[in-house]
């Protein structure tokens, strides 16, 4: 056994009596009321999903195990000379909630690298697709190829305990975090470099050598460590991260649960923004014949794509109140980094100009920008000009997040999900409309 592997199994011993007594002492009491807004609006702030992964705060943002971002980006242990965290020491910290210490960060790292070898029919299937396919599609097919591989589904096939669930889990979801990077580089190298092999450096750590197989130059290997750490989970409510606990909640395993979140991601409200936001700036500096906008030019194509119905993507958020964190940390990269850089002055002038125009309109309710308002420029600087592939690097992030907590849901037991839908005319009913 693997040094986290212990940690977690001692960590799930210590918490399941916390379930159990949950359950059986208080079972019934009240903890939240639903109002008919809530229930057509896509359930907005229902309490309804438990994890200890990860929790958002309105007006702070995210913390992964009680851990502010930046809190997390100062403690978590950085290969040598770098600013970036070793994104397998933040999949320790997502799994235990400790911060792990370097050897145990080493330990991860060397896991990893004897389980990134991807099955050959895995670069078949990729090869498949035609060139045009949206890169999201291929990563959630590749995945989802990927589920014969699973050892959960094995174990389950030949009689397992309920509470030996979440050992092939975490087998599993390991795994597939280790192949991630191969899988999106690879999808990279066809698509847009033409190639059909990849090569790995085994000596390299997950955002190292993700960068090494994508040719990508440093500091691009510091952007995938950062880029990986922040989308990596945003607590359960989230289209992707609620997806992928809804997939496994039915004992599928970590393979289908994957390729689900994946999908849900994969819209332009939630992770394609990223690469809307990338394609709305080209529209803006087409139409100024590559010339920069003034700041009334851009208000004026600002107010242009709200008053033709359309959403300034990157801003807005269901929970958020304030700016994203997650789009602090790479405007600090940004002004350290590439400060110069034409689309980042685009990105900072948005940053002006959309918050006001969001709250003059009244409609958003957070006029703020998201991480996605950001993170597609950085990518662009360093040589990812290729903005349908954003989304993937989202994903491969993503994964950590909704893994962990997918191993963590069968080590508790959560249950099925199976919430109960009314007619309109019940929901009529019940609120005195005859
Ligand atoms: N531009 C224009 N209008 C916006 C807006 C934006 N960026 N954000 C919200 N609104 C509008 C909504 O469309 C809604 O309009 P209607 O009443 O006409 O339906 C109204 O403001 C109220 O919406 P809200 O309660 O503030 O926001 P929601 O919780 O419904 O939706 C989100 C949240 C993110 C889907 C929305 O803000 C949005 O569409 N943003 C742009 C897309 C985007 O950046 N998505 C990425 C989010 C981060 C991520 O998941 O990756």
């Amino acid at each position: 056994m693997t040094t986290l592997k212990e940690k977690l199994y001692e960590k799930i011993e210590a918490h399941r009596p916390r379930v159990t007594r949950l359950l059986k002492e208080h079972g019934d009491d009240v903890i939240d009321q639903v109002t008919v807004k809530q229930v057509l609006g896509g359930m907005r702030g229902i309490k309804s999903l438990v994890t200890d992964i990860s929790y958002l705060d309105p007006m702070e943002g995210i913390r992964y195990r009680g851990y502010t971002l930046p809190e997390v980006f100062e403690k978590l242990p950085k290969p040598q000379g770098k600013e970036m965290p070793y994104v397998e020491g933040l999949y320790y910290l997502l799994l235990t909630g400790d911060v792990p210490t370097e050897s145990q960060v080493a330990d991860v790292i060397y896991d990893f690298s004897n389980r990134r070898l991807l099955p050959r029919y895995v670069f078949d299937i990729i090869d498949a697709f035609p060139n045009h396919s949206h890169p999201m599609a291929i990563l959630s097919a590749a995945v989802m190829a990927m589920e014969r591989e699973s050892l959960f589904n094995t174990r389950y096939q030949s009689g397992m305990s309920k509470m030996d669930y979440w050992d092939p889990t975490y087998e599993d979801a390991t795994n597939l975090l280790a192949k991630l990077p191969l899988i999106g580089a690879y999808i990279y190298d066809k698509l847009y470099l033409g190639k059909k092999n990849v090569y790995a450096d085994p000596t390299l750590d997950f955002g190292g050598n993700f960068a090494y197989m994508i040719e990508k130059e440093v500091p691009y290997d510091d952007v995938a460590r950062m880029y990986f750490i922040i989308h990596a989970d945003h607590e359960s409510g989230n289209v992707s991260a609620h997806t992928g606990h809804l997939v496994a909640s039915s004992l599928s395993d970590a393979y289908y649960a994957t390729s689900g979140m994946i999908n849900g991601l994969a819209g332009p409200l939630h992770g394609l923004a990223n690469q809307e936001v990338l394609s709305w700036i080209q529209s803006v500096r087409a139409k100024m014949g590559n010339k920069k906008p003034t700041k009334e030019e851009m208000k004026k194509f600002v107010w242009d794509t709200l008053n033709s119905g359309q959403v300034i993507p990157g801003y807005g958020h269901a929970v958020l109140r304030k700016t994203d964190p997650r789009y602090a940390i790479q405007r600090e990269f940004a002004l350290k980094h590439m400060a110069d850089d034409e689309l980042f002055e685009y990105v900072s002038m948005l940053y002006e100009v959309v918050p006001p125009i969001l709250k003059e309109q009244g409609k958003a309710k957070n006029p703020w920008p998201n991480v996605d308002a950001q993170s597609g420029v950085i990518q662009w600087h360093y040589g990812v000009t290729q903005y349908d592939f954003y989304t993937v690097l989202f994903a491969i992030g993503r994964a950590f997040g909704v893994l962990s907590n997918v191993v963590w849901d069968r080590a508790l037991g959560y249950a099925i999900e199976r919430p109960k839908s009314i007619t309109t005319s019940m929901m009529e009913n019940m609120v005195g409309i005859k």
